[in-house]
Order: C-alpha cells, then structure tokens, then sequence
C-alpha cells in the first residue's frame, strides 16, 4: 500500500510559517474531532489498532514519528517530520506509531467523534474484517 501525504500549502511569509486545515478544502472530510498526542516516550510504541468507518489526518506538529501502515494485504512505512505534510489515514488501515521524538506533537483531525466500536485492536480481527471486504469487491 502506499502512504497518502497531502502537502499542506504554507502561508507563511517573512515573520514565519502558518499551514491552514479547512475542511473538504485541504482537508477530504467534515472534521468532527481533534486531538493531539504529546510526551510519548521514545521506547513507547502506539496505535495497533484500525478504525472501521473513520478518516484521519495527521500531522506532526513538533518533532517526528515513524508510522506502520497496513491494508491487510502489504504494509508501508512513513516518517511524519514536517508540519506543512498531512498524512491521510482512511478507514481499515491498521496503523502503528514509533520512535517518537521528544518534542513530538501528533495532532490529528478525525471524520467523527470518538466511538470505542469503531476501533479494531486486535491484529486477527482486522485481518478478516478486511478480507471479508475484500471478497465482496
Ligand atoms: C489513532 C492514533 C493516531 C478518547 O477517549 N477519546 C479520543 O478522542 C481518543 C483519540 C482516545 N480516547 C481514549 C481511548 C483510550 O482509552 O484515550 C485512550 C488512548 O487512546 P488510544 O489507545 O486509542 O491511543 P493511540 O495513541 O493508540 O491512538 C490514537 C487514536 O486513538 C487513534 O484513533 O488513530 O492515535
């Protein structure tokens, strides 16, 4: 699979840098939910998990992560290090997140408000939920 990076367009001038999210503009989706992970420690690895109906972007604000992505049938990796990238999860991709940087700061913009069943968090589970889906195409 391939990793899908909107370049977000600066507007920065001589005073410095300012990237704008606006929703179905730069942003595919309605924005419904942000929310932002700081302080993780660099040993500490995040996300295993996919979502079943939910459009993310994500940005590293601050310092940098490395994202595994996987669509069931090959995973991509990506580095997330430039505030002015999005990186546009859609829906069933399991995702993982590594080696964050000290000063990281993910935010990331959601198509809907937090819902604990829209998470799949276990690895088998996704497997067949998006070879179910697969066979139907
Ligand atoms: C994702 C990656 C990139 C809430 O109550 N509300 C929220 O909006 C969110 C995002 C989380 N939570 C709760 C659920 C868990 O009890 O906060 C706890 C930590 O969430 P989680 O373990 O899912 O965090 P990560 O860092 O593994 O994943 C998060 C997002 O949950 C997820 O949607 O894609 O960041």
């Amino acid at each position: 699979m391939e990793a899908k990076l909107i370049k977000l367009a600066g507007l920065g001038d001589e005073r410095g840098n300012l990237v704008s999210l606006e929703a179905n503009r730069n942003v595919p989706f309605e924005i419904r939910r942000v929310y932002y992970l700081y302080g993780t420690r660099a040993d500490v690895s995040r996300g295993y998990h996919a979502h079943k109906n939910l459009k993310q972007l994500i940005v590293a604000v601050s310092g940098s992560c490395r994202f595994v992505l996987d669509d069931g049938a090959a995973r991509t990796e990506v580095i997330l290090d430039d505030p002015a990238m999005g990186l546009l999860v859609e829906s069933n991709v399991w995702r993982e997140m590594h080696d964050f940087s000290r000063d990281c700061v993910l935010m990331v913009l959601a198509s809907a408000l937090y819902d604990e069943s829209d998470y799949i968090r276990d690895y088998d589970e996704f497997i067949r939920t998006v070879g179910v889906e697969l066979s139907h195409e």
